[in-house]
């Protein structure tokens, strides 16, 4: 019995001793040293799987070692009947919620104006704007949006969320499906997007979008790089429509040299560093899934393979 892990950028060390630890039964392998393939039961999977999936003639589940699934190209990778559980992790959302905070306090405090006062040493103070009277909409109010949303709400933000299906969240109003999108974009000076990446969602932050928020919105995406339609935001920066962006997730990551977002005044690139899983944490979830797994009880975060996430 055994558990291969295989990702291009994480750290095998880092989870080792923790699955070792936590389910001694089964032996820790990392890709491509995987020997017998059909001793593999369980995956943790991080980029693209390439096939390798399929190799795997005993394989009971996959666990995705990031929220986000779009890498699995729409099931595409996964052996029949196979499930997909996405990562829930504690360690994950809050540090998503601290880098959401941060970013939409960056925003609300017009720290984009002090970047480019300082560098013209210029003094001038900006009109403060209360909490109270500053509107914040999350895109997205899932695991992570859900958190950010309600800590947003407690520093007496006003907080709008939108979701795909109707949500209740304390000091957040929620909005949800496309006949209530508009009336939650004409509401938000500051939007997060922190949607999944889906064939619904791709290309959701586009001109349509800017143009319905009020003028001078600011975006901050979280979600991933293709949900940006990169020129429509370039042209709403230079219309004034949206006033500053802070972008993490890019169409090509790292973001090519030559790309406009990395000399854009208005502009704050992050490289995909958000929210990073955390093996200790992340581990325990994990393992919790694999005896619920094992004792035939429903799992959580099983990702719906038509639905996208
Ligand atoms: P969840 O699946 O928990 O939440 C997704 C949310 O998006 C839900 O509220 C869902 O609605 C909503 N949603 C999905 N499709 C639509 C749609 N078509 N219209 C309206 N709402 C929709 O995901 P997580 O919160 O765990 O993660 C979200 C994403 O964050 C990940 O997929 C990943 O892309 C990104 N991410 C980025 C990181 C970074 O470092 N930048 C780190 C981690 C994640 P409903 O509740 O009704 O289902
Ligand atoms: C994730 C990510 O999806 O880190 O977890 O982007």
């Amino acid at each position: 019995m055994a558990i291969v892990f295989k990702s291009p950028t994480g750290d095998a060390s880092a989870w080792q001793p923790h699955f070792e630890q936590q389910i001694p039964e089964q032996e820790f392998r990392v890709y491509p040293d995987i020997g017998d393939p059909a001793e593999i039961d369980y995956a943790l999977i991080w980029g693209k799987a390439e096939g390798f999936l399929k190799t795997l003639p005993n394989l009971k589940a996959v666990f995705s070692l990031g929220a986000g699934v779009d890498h699995f190209d729409g099931g595409a990778e996964m052996p029949e009947g196979v499930p997909l559980i996405r990562m829930i992790d504690k360690g994950l959302t809050w540090g998503m919620t601290e880098f959401i905070v941060m970013q939409v306090l960056f925003h609300h405090r017009d720290m984009i104006d002090y970047r480019e006062q300082q560098k013209a040493k210029r003094w001038k103070h900006q009109e403060l704007c209360p909490p109270w009277r500053r509107t914040v909409g999350i895109m997205g109010l899932g695991v992570l949006g859900s958190d950010a949303a309600e800590k947003l709400a407690s520093l007496r933000l006003n907080v709008v969320g939108w979701s795909r299906s109707p949500k209740s969240l304390e000091g957040v109003t929620c909005y949800h499906g496309q006949a209530q999108f508009k009336e939650f974009l004409g509401r938000c000076e500051i939007l997060v997007n922190i949607l999944p990446l889906t064939d619904a969602t791709r290309g959701v932050l586009n001109a349509d979008l800017f143009n319905s928020l009020p003028k001078g919105a600011h975006i901050i995406n979280v979600g991933r790089g293709p949900h940006l339609v990169d020129e429509d935001l370039l042209a709403a920066l230079e219309s004034g429509q949206v006033s500053a962006a802070t972008l993490d997730v890019f169409h090509k990551e790292p973001l090519p040299q030559q790309h406009p977002f990395w000399s854009h005044p208005r502009i704050i690139v992050t490289p995909h560093a958000a929210a990073d899983t955390v093996p200790e944490s992340s581990t325990e979830t994990i393992v919790q899934n694999i005896h619920r797994l094992e004792a035939g009880e429903p799992v959580e975060g099983l990702v719906d393979l038509d639905r996208g996430y």
